[in-house]
């Protein structure tokens, strides 16, 4: 039998092991729920030997008491700051400095370059290999002491890896939220009304600076090293790029898009390369930067002031920018939601011109205090839909009045209304309102829905304002005459409208059903309605409890369900679209099991997989008693993905999320 002590040295190095192998290199080796069962076993342990915790114990990241403020710690070496160069112009000058400097006539320099995040700087000494103090940058001279929450981030080594390390290393990085992170805390902020973070920047920077470790320990902070600072005592090799690669064998997490290049030239391509995909990244990042790789290089070139000789930061085109506003309108939605957004003077921001920003909800509008003549900060990164991120006050138009909820709908003149606890204000005009009208056609021809190639969002516009469309069931009885009558219509485009209309009519319960444009019946809700019950007619006629039965159908979706279908209009439009020869084939109601592999879990599945398409792989999850939704969310359990996966890979890994892949993913199925 070992010894207390084996036992424990034993679990923290498997449970440091596997945190490595999931934080650090992203390729964990066992489940989520055997690395809990070792912490669990661990925290058993130590509770019963508690003069045997050590403080670099995986079960000790999150400390009990909030700290009463902050002590200043005066960096053994300065953090530097980097020069900037916004041009090819400026880099080159950058680069014949450096070659000058070196007295180099010919040959390319090689550069380490690397992606520049934008979040905290961060320096973290080590001491005999364990974390003995994080500090923030600060002034570069003295920053604050944040060890207790620099602890929390789980991709941050208590102790180094491996024993080969100097007696005291300092490594230095960049402590970021991902961008999903990002958009989950503030849409979850957003409803209980707390404040939201202005940009990922501020968030890391804020998050760091909590006096309570708890408050860190939930924010989803990441880091991604790219230095050492302070070295006493032992060894590193002789170029950048293989330090970045020790930091990596000693437990640190270092970018996986770094590359060595030669050059200008390769600078450049590094530039683009980065440039073409920073949408893409899970992380926002404000430029690259090239350091001269080679160590001996960056000692002979050493620094001006505050910024080393050695590197620069290329910059990318900014992701926030200011502007006026110029108006504030409320659109309307499908749902009747009244969405405040900002009407802008043009600005370009995040490589695109921006003439709106949505301001999300009236509590948002409020909370942020948007005006008409504000000058404003916007944000548009990544794919996300640009926001007007705050306001600068100190720039204020005398006069200017705060925004209103109106009480009246914009487009149709019915109330507004706003149920309790709802941070949604909506119309109350139904299919009566032109804009939800509008908005419910261009849901029911959408591709997901009944797919009706052609029938694009313009001309279901035109069709409305013209008074030729007023319900989904009148797209059926549209013909040739009047279509090719419109203007820009050709008579050949008329006739291919048409023949995607009929197309449309052999359909799926699924796709009719999600086509209504029920409040919360998405696509895969949809799939288990039609699963679970086969027909229309059962739905139809199911009592909300009933309703209850289908996977994830709580009480609020099935009172909307049932809203919806008691509604004498809509299953007007339901006959409608039936009588004009909508259809699809009944099927026997499937019951998920409830014992099932996937039961009770929430599932998306993105990629190529090898031996079945998507929608085979989402029936699969279903006859397992698994929901299927289409993207992913704090909600998700697991995302099951194949080749090329995409953002929803990286926007899982960075929730946490648990990933499968298609060979696990097929064990699952076939229960092995
Ligand atoms: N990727 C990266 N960001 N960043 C910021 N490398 C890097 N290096 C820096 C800074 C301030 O300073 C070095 C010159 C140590």
């Amino acid at each position: 039998m070992s010894s207390v002590q084996e036992r424990l040295d034993a679990l923290r190095e498997q449970l440091r092991h596997h945190s490595y192998l999931y934080h650090v290199l992203d390729d964990p080796e066992i489940p989520d729920i055997e690395y809990d069962r070792l912490m669990r076993d661990l925290q058993h342990l130590e509770a019963e030997h508690p003069e045997l915790i050590t403080p670099d114990s995986p079960t000790q990241r999150v400390g009990e008491k909030p700290i009463e403020g902050f002590s200043t710690v005066t960096h053994r070496l300065p953090m530097l700051s980097l020069d900037n160069a916004f041009t090819e112009e400026e880099l080159r000058d950058f680069d014949q400095r450096v070659r000058k400097r070196l007295e180099l006539d010919d040959g390319d320099i090689a550069y380490a370059a690397e992606p520049k995040l934008d979040g905290a700087a961060i320096s973290l000494m080590y001491v005999n290999g364990v974390l003995e103090v994080a500090a923030t940058r600060g002034d570069g001279t003295t920053g604050e002491d944040v060890t207790h929450n620099a602890r929390t981030i789980e991709s941050i080594p208590l102790r180094i890896r491996g024993n080969d390390y100097p007696d005291v290393l300092e490594v230095r990085g960049e402590v970021f939220m991902p961008r999903a992170g990002f958009e989950a805390y503030n849409a979850a902020a957003r409803e209980t009304g707390e404040k939201t973070f202005v940009n990922p920047r501020n968030a890391a920077a804020g998050s760091l600076r909590q006096l309570d470790p708890k408050l860190t320990a939930s924010r989803p902070l990441d880091i991604y090293v790219y230095s050492t600072g302070f070295v006493e005592n032992g060894e590193l090799p002789n170029t950048h790029s293989d330090v970045l690669m020790q930091l990596q064998e000693w437990g640190f997490k270092v970018c996986p898009e770094r590359k060595r290049v030669s050059g200008v030239d390769g600078c450049l391509d590094f530039y683009r390369d980065i440039g073409d995909r920073r949408g893409a990244l899970s992380y926002d990042i404000d430029g690259v930067v090239y350091k001269v790789d080679s160590l001996a290089l960056q000692r002979d070139l050493g620094f001006v002031s505050r910024a080393p000789r050695w590197a620069i930061a290329h910059k990318f085109p900014a992701q926030e920018e200011l502007t006026v506003v110029k108006a504030v309108e409320f659109q309307v939605g499908r749902t009747g939601a009244l969405t405040p957004v900002a009407r802008l003077e043009p600005v370009f921001v995040g490589g695109v011109t921006v003439s709106n920003a949505t301001l999300h909800n009236i509590d948002e509008l409020h909370r942020k205090d948007v005006r008409v003549g504000d000058t404003v900060v916007v944000r548009r990164a990544g794919d996300v839909i640009p926001e007007v991120a705050s306001v600068i006050t100190s720039k204020r138009p005398d006069g200017a009045k705060p925004v209103e909820l109106p009480d009246r709908c914009p487009v149709c003149g019915s109330a507004v209304v706003r149920e309790d606890g709802e941070a949604v204000a909506r119309c109350t005009g139904g299919l009566f309102c032109e804009a939800q009208r509008t908005e419910a056609l261009k849901h029911f021809v959408s591709r997901k829905a009944m797919d009706i190639e052609g029938l694009g969002a313009k001309l279901i516009e035109q069709l409305v304002a013209q008074e030729m469309l007023h319900t989904p069931a009148e797209i059926y009885s549209l013909d040739l005459e009047a279509l090719s009558g419109l203007e820009r219509m050709g008579e050949k485009s008329a006739a291919n409208v048409i023949a995607a209309i009929d197309k449309s009519r052999e359909t799926t319960l699924e796709r009719f059903l999600f086509a209504l444009g029920i409040r919360e019946v998405g696509e895969a809700t949809a799939r288990s309605l039609a699963n679970h019950f086969g027909t229309l007619e059962a739905i139809v006629e199911a009592p909300e409890e009933e309703l209850q039965n289908v996977p994830d159908v709580g009480p609020i979706v099935a009172g909307r369900i049932r809203h919806f279908l008691d509604e004498p209009q809509n299953l007007e439009v339901i006959r409608g679209l039936r009588e004009r020869g909508v259809a699809w084939p009944d099927r026997e109601p499937q019951q998920a099991p409830a014992d099932g592999p996937f039961s009770g879990k929430t599932v998306v599945v993105t990629g190529t997989l090898p031996d079945m398409t998507r929608n085979e792989a989402k029936a699969l999850i279903m006859q397992l008693g698994g929901k299927v939704a289409g993207s992913v969310s704090g909600k998700t359990d697991y995302l099951v993905y194949g080749d090329k996966a995409g953002s929803k890979l990286s926007k899982a890994e960075s929730l946490g999320v648990e990933t499968l892949d298609a060979e696990q993913f097929a064990k699952i199925v076939s229960g092995s």
